[in-house]
This record gives C-alpha cells, structure tokens and sequence, in this order.
C-alpha cells in the first residue's frame, strides 16, 4: 500500500459475524420469518410498530452481549496508524468498530445505541427497550424509535462520505452482499474516479467483479492479514 494515502473502507454485516451477530442474508438471515425488508420501513413501523420495536429491542440488547472481532480490531489498528485520509464507512448499526478503538468511523444505516424522537427531533444514546415507548427524555413525548435508515429513508453522512470516495486512492470493502443502494453502487464511483478497489468478504458478491482485486475468506482471517 507504498502509493496510497487515503483509504475510504465500507464495511457490512459480515465484517460482525464472527462476533457472533447474524448477517442480513445469509441462512439465518431471516428474523422470525421476516425479509429484512419488511421489518425495517417506515410503513412497517406504521402497520406494526410493536414487531418492529421487538426487532430492534432483540438486535439491540444482543450487541450488548458480543465483543468485536480480528477484523474490527485490525482496522482500529490501521486507523490509529494511518496518517493519510481513512474513513470506515459502515452500513452496521453495532458499535464494534469504535469498541475495537476505530476513530474515524461514520454510521450511513444508523446505530442501534441511538434513538430519536419523532415529535422533537432529538437523536440520543439509548441502550435500553422502545417496545414500552418510553417518554422522550427532552421533550416527554412517547415518540421515540430506533435511530436507524429504513429502507425508503436518505441514508446518513452521504456528503461527508462522496467527499471522501472523491479524495480517496484506495476502496475497499468488507463483508457485504452488495445487496443495497447507495453503499453497493460506491465501488462503481470509486471505479469511475479511478480508485484502486479491493473486496475483502466470504463469497463472491453481487458486486465481485466490480473490483480490481477480491480476497475471499473470513474477516477476522483476511482483514488482519491485508492490515498488516
Ligand atoms: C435510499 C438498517 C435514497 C436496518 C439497512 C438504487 C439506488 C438507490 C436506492 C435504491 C436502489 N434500488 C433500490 C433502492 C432502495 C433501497 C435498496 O437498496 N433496496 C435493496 C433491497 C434493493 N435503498 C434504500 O432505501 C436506502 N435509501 O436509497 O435513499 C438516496 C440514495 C442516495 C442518496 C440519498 C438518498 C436505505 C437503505 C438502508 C436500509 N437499512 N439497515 C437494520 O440494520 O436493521 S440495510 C441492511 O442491509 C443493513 O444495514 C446491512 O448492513 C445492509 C446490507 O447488508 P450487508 O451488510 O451486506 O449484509 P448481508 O447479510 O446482505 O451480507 C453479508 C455479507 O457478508 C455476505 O456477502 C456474506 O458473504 C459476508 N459474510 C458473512 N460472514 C462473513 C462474511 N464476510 C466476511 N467474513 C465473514 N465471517
């Protein structure tokens, strides 16, 4: 990596799942027979909002209970000795990376130890249930839910993260399916601008040949040994 100075790395599920939190797709990636899709809209919320707040209090409580990975611990390495541009662009709501030592990391989908309020529009760390609505702290209203980009919903961090793609030399990304927009279409972006792009995950993707170079294998194996 002699040529490289800035790095943008986009991070999804698989990079959690040694950590022993289930992946979106893969054989358990169903939740109580429900697609990912249907649980995580605004129009499910609407309809059910007591299954999707069961959803989110089960994901929310299991993150509590798992440690980061190889892989999180690796890129907290290279983050913390990087002096160029590094941003770790992920699409998980756990806080993993920054539990590892990650500094410079930004949550496009939202984090699950965050909430907000739908009456007055204050987001605020939140480790415990919604599925009570529990009065918002700030304004007292019971209008809090989970403080996570639903399909159909703008993803966050957006301009920071096309500034830093637009600087970078280097993409890469680790342990996702290539399943969702606007994170999949970033690998075209960084290709058009001409940036070196690498796919660190444990299958080919839907993505795979996007990429100038694909390492297939586990993230706690594969990332440690790219970092080092
Ligand atoms: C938006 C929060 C407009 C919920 C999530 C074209 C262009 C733009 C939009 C669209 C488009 N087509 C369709 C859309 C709409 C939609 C979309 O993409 N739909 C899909 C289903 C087709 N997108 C949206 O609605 C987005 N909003 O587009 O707004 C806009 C656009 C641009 C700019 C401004 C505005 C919002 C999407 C956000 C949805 N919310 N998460 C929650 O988490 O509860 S998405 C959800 O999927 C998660 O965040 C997850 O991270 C994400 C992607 O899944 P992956 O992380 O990849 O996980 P997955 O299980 O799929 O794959 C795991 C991978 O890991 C596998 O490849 C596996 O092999 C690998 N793996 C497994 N184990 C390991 C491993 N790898 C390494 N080691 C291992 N051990």
């Amino acid at each position: 990596m002699s040529n490289i100075r800035n790095i943008v790395i986009l991070t999804g599920a698989g990079i959690s799942a040694e950590s022993g939190i289930e992946t979106f797709r893969g054989e358990g990636g169903l939740w109580e027979n429900h697609r990912i899709e249907d649980v995580a809209t605004p129009e499910a919320f609407l309809r059910d909002p007591e299954l999707v707040l069961r959803f989110y209090d089960a994901r929310r409580a299991a993150i509590q209970q798992v440690e980061p990975n190889a892989a999180h611990r690796a890129l907290a390495r290279l983050d913390s000795k990087w002096n160029g541009d590094l941003l770790i662009v992920t699409q998980n709501v756990d806080d993993l990376h920054e539990r590892a030592g990650a500094k410079r990391v930004v949550h496009m989908h939202g984090e699950h130890l965050s909430a907000w309020c739908q009456a007055c529009d204050v987001r605020m760390p939140w480790r415990a249930s919604l599925i009570d609505r529990p009065a918002c702290p700030e304004c007292g209203a019971a209008a809090l839910r989970p403080d996570i980009v639903w399909f159909g919903e703008v993803p966050y961090h957006m301009e920071e993260i096309y500034a830093a793609l637009t600087g970078a030399d280097m993409f890469v990304s680790i342990g996702t399916s290539g399943a969702v927009y606007p994170a999949a279409g970033f690998v075209r972006e960084a290709s058009a601008y001409g940036i070196r792009t690498l796919e660190l995950n444990l299958e080919k993707s839907l993505g795979s040949q996007l990429f100038d170079e694909s390492h297939l294998g586990p993230a706690g194996t594969i990332v440690p040994q790219w970092v080092s």
